[in-house]
């Protein structure tokens, strides 16, 4: 019987307690390919990556998104990435809700390197994320408009609901 018990246990708690999960396939880019995400003008490249082998670039104000299925925002935990631009402009952040709206933010850009944007606060308080999108940019000085994306997460976590809910309402008191 003892035996059984230890047999159980783990079952039990991996149920209880689901695991967050990434929503995002092939975040890093690691793949070598671009496949699920989608763009219409980034390419893969492996000169500087943030981490592995590869990441993505751009030259322009070009966009890179990847769709998933709609996710619940109450039980998003978090949304990051990394980016990097040479010259130092400004990186463009679509977030998209189910069935067809979508925000837009922008983030400046202050050091040449790698550099980690949190954009959790950004998500809305009620709805279902199902895509996330970002723009390249054009202009803002003499060097090539370069972008660089990797390591893009957004971590989905089933019993995060409590939590995410109480922030939910003390944000939405705040925005509207
Ligand atoms: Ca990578």
């Amino acid at each position: 019987m003892r035996n059984l018990y230890l047999f159980i246990t783990p079952v039990l708690f991996s149920f209880i307690f689901a695991a967050p999960v990434e929503l995002l396939l092939n975040p890093g880019f690691e793949d070598g390919v671009l496949t699920p995400w989608t763009t219409n003008d980034w390419t893969i490249d492996s000169a500087d990556p943030h981490s592995g082998t590869y990441c993505a670039f751009v030259e322009s104000s070009r966009w890179i998104m990847q769709e998933f299925t709609p996710a619940d925002v109450n039980k998003i935990a978090s949304i990051t990435f990394w980016c990097m631009q040479p010259e130092q402009a400004l990186f463009g952040v679509n977030l998209f809700y189910s069935p067809s709206d979508y925000d837009q933010e922008i983030v400046n850009i202050i050091t040449p390197g790698w550099v980690e944007f949190d954009m959790t606060y950004f998500l809305r308080s009620t709805g279902h994320l199902q895509a996330i999108k970002f723009w390249g940019y054009s202009g803002g000085g003499g060097d090539p408009d370069y972008s660089f994306l990797d390591d893009v997460s957004i971590i989905y976590d089933e019993d995060l609901a409590l939590q995410s809910e109480t922030f939910a309402s003390i944000k939405a008191a705040f925005v509207e």
